[in-house]
């Protein structure tokens, strides 16, 4: 189609990222008209858009790929840890076997959207002019896709290069860091990522850090092709039914036992070998408690402290980096925690500056630099070639309220979801009639493993759309009553554990102003899977049809 002109399809998929990519294919696969939207110049979601230096995923494979024989079978994996350039070589893979970029129209942003109730059709406007008409609406745009800019005065004046990770310059204009004075603004998994990468080739590296990340090690290693993969392939179909079958969508589930429950001995020896064993294991793999007790969270805080001590050797660093007890808004097992590989050993390089904000703010940014307070109204400017903000997401409902989407009420996505995100089951909300998010807010999406999560709510909503086509439906709605059952699960579930003491964005606390509320379902894959087919199973329970 040219620009301007309305194609008429019965699905549109916005973003293609695992969950866009998914879908499209297998709607394709059985017929459906459908076509999708890229914001980026590809396939890949946040793996296009994160390009900084040393962007990685933290979950290892086979969890993180998609479980398609025809795809797996001849890829292979080059680390246990893939970086992004390796992912991107994947989705390209992905690309040529699924045949997918021929529907996708690429760098292509969707604007808004509005339901037209005489058709039940919604028209959906981007910003390249391109207006789709669609039966169905399914926004996989991630949880990820609406950027945390800090509100720092002046930022805007800096001569140099100033950019959030997510959107780093790429291509021609490309970032040359070799040898430049760099600041770092958050150490998030993103910040940890980027200044382990950094420190090593930057003349100056100052790392502006808010709260210490209780960073575990990632234990990467490269995977030897023709004996690990083979011989790991044969295990594939089996792998990827058990990451249906965990909490978080791994080959592991929390310990059923609680921490206090075994001797001193038997906790050490369990913490070590998850500790060993890298990764996520002494996050997820740990007792079933850690999450919902604090004095469980607290101890094993004590041992994370006392492994990080071990490799620092700056000891006026120790108060910033991992000091005594757990920093505040951030007990151990309540954060996202970010998998390092040397972080520890850079940050203490001595090119690497660490500047704890809560003892040295930032006062402005000037356009050569960043002016920070040192303490008996002393100020210090830092000259800086390079400013990169690793300061987050607006996780889950950013990604959405973004766009102006209009339903039957005259209200906007954004003004309905300003007191608080409304969905049922993660998927529908109230007054947006065919409408469907994928990896959307209060479904397990961040918090199991992205391509698990996206196959097992892709799969539903294919299978929903088959049941209203079965049915001679055109019209698919959320209860308001089932989506206010659905919000106050999703947070009661979080209330359970100790999360809500965090500043995390699995509550949105990162965000000023945003609802303190669970972002993400967090019972697990199984519990969500039994709640989607219950109620298809179940005449489509809390959903009108029409
Ligand atoms: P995160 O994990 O939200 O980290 C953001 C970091 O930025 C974190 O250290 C924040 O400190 C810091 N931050 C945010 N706003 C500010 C301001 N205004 N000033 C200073 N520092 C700030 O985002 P990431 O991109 O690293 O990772 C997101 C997810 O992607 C991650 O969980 C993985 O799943 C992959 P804070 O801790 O809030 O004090």
């Amino acid at each position: 189609h040219e620009n301007g002109e309305i194609e008429d399809l019965e699905v549109l998929v916005v973003g293609m990222g695992f969950g866009g990519i998914y879908l499209l294919y297998n709607l394709r696969k059985k017929g459906y008209k459908v076509r999708a939207v890229e914001a980026g110049g590809g396939l890949g979601g946040i793996w296009w858009w994160n390009s900084y230096p040393g962007a990685r995923v933290d979950t290892s494979l086979p969890f993180y790929e998609l479980s398609d024989e025809a795809l797996w079978k001849d890829w292979t994996w080059k680390e246990r840890f893939p970086a992004q350039e390796e992912l991107q070589q994947y989705f390209q893979h992905v690309d040529k076997v699924w045949n997918l970029s021929k529907d996708v129209q690429y760098n292509t942003t969707v604007t808004g959207a509005r339901f037209d109730q005489e058709q039940n059709k919604w028209t959906v406007q981007t910003d390249v002019g391109t207006t789709f008409k669609c039966r169905y609406l399914v926004l996989a745009t991630g949880f990820a896709a609406k950027e945390v800019i800090p509100d720092i005065k002046g930022l805007e004046t800096f001569k140099g290069p100033a950019f959030h990770t997510a959107k780093m310059p790429k291509g021609k204009g490309a970032i040359d860091f070799q040898g430049r004075r760099v600041a770092v603004i958050g150490t998030g998994a993103s910040g940890v990522q980027v200044i382990q990468e950094l420190g090593p080739i930057v003349q100056q590296l100052t790392v502006f850090q808010r709260t210490p990340n209780l960073a575990l090690p990632m234990r990467q290693r490269k995977l030897n092709e023709e004996g690990e993969q083979a011989r790991g392939k044969r295990d594939y179909k089996y792998l990827f039914e058990l990451r249906k079958r965990t909490t978080a969508g791994w080959d592991y589930s929390y310990n059923p036992k609680k921490t206090f429950e075994v001797t001193p001995e038997e906790r050490n020896a369990l913490w070590e070998e998850l500790w060993e064993k890298g990764g996520f294991n002494p996050w997820l793999g740990n007792f079933s408690d850690l999450m919902s007790n604090r004095e469980a969270s607290d101890l094993m805080y004590a041992f994370w402290r006392d492994k990080v001590r071990q490799r620092i050797t700056r000891p006026e660093l120790i108060d910033d980096l991992c000091p005594d007890t757990a920093p505040s808004g951030s007990p151990f097992g309540t954060k996202r925690p970010s998998l390092e590989q040397r972080f520890y050993e850079v940050i203490q390089q001595p090119n690497v500056e660490l500047v704890n904000l809560n003892k040295r703010p930032i006062l402005e940014v000037t356009p050569t630099g960043i002016v920070i307070a040192e303490g008996n109204n002393a100020t210090k400017e830092c000259s800086l070639d390079i400013i990169v903000l690793a300061t987050g997401f607006d996780a889950g409902s950013g990604s959405l309220t973004k766009i102006d989407i209009h339903g039957t009420t005259g209200q906007s996505l954004k003004e309905k979801w300003t007191k608080g995100t409304r969905t049922h089951l993660g998927i529908a909300t109230a007054g947006f009639p065919n409408l469907l998010f994928l990896y959307g807010p209060q479904s397990p999406g961040a918090f199991a493993i992205g391509p698990a999560s996206a196959e097992i709510q892709g799969d539903w909503i294919i299978s929903c759309l088959e049941d209203l086509k079965k049915l001679g439906k055109t019209r698919i709605e959320a209860l308001t009553v089932a989506e206010e059952r659905w919000a106050k699960l999703t947070n009661d579930l979080m209330n359970m554990t100790l999360i809500p003491t965090s500043s995390s964005w699995y509550i949105g606390a990162n965000v000023p102003g945003k609802v303190r509320e669970a972002t993400n379902y967090i019972g697990g894959l199984p519990a969500y899977t039994k709640a989607i087919y219950d109620c298809s199973d179940n005449g489509y329970e809390g959903f009108v049809l029409n």
